[in-house]
């Protein structure tokens, strides 16, 4: 796990389960359009929840690239799931914008409730088919865009699954923060 201080916030890359960080207030799901469980982010979170998720979020159903809509965690460890549709990239265009605005939906979501910290999956990278590096630029970019706008949440983790995303990522964000 890495830290870094931008604003009074922290950001930290860490790898791991997403639906293992007990410390964060929210997670977010890469979720598909009817928030069904599935494989990779979402099979991972909707196992550690429970069937009584995919029974809350029937009613958020069906999510648009880009949004983002939050349900509470069920018998995860957290309080809230932040669900997110990213782009099935070069399908979903555009793919950039598109993926941006999950992060920037979530983050304001996050505001919106009060809270405080949240924890972010490489959203579209796996099934989705989004290029990591590429995908690591805009999650940085935005969550630096965005972060200092925010009055409640002031702890951001980007969780990977692989070794090699955690370096990207690690990368990518001490990139992001010396160019801003
Ligand atoms: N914790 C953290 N990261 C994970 C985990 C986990 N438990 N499992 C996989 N990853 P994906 P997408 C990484 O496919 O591309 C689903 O089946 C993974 O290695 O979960 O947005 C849904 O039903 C990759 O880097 O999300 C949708 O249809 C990243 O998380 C579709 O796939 C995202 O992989 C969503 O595709």
């Amino acid at each position: 796990m890495s830290k870094r201080k931008f604003h009074g916030a922290i950001i930290e890359c860490a790898q791991g389960d997403i639906a293992d960080q007990p410390d964060m207030e929210a997670i977010v799901n890469a979720a598909n359009a009817s928030l069904k469980s599935g494989g990779g982010v979402t099979g991972a979170i909707h196992r550690a929840a429970g069937p009584a998720l995919e029974q809350e979020c029937r009613k958020l159903a069906p999510l648009f690239p880009g949004q983002a809509v939050i349900s509470s965690a069920h018998h995860l460890p957290n309080r809230y799931v932040i669900h997110c549709l990213g782009p099935i990239y070069r399908v979903d265009e555009p793919s950039e914008q598109l993926l941006a605005l999950c992060y920037r939906n979530a983050l304001q979501l996050a505001e919106d409730n009060g809270i405080q910290s949240i924890a972010f999956p490489a959203i579209s990278t796996g099934v989705f088919g989004y290029p990591p590096t590429a995908a690591a630029k805009i999650a940085c970019m935005t969550v630096l865009d965005v972060l200092p706008h925010l009055a409640t949440v002031h702890h951001v983790r980007f969780v990977l699954f692989s070794l090699d995303d955690l370096r990207i990522y690690e990368q990518t964000l001490d990139e992001s923060i010396k160019n801003k």
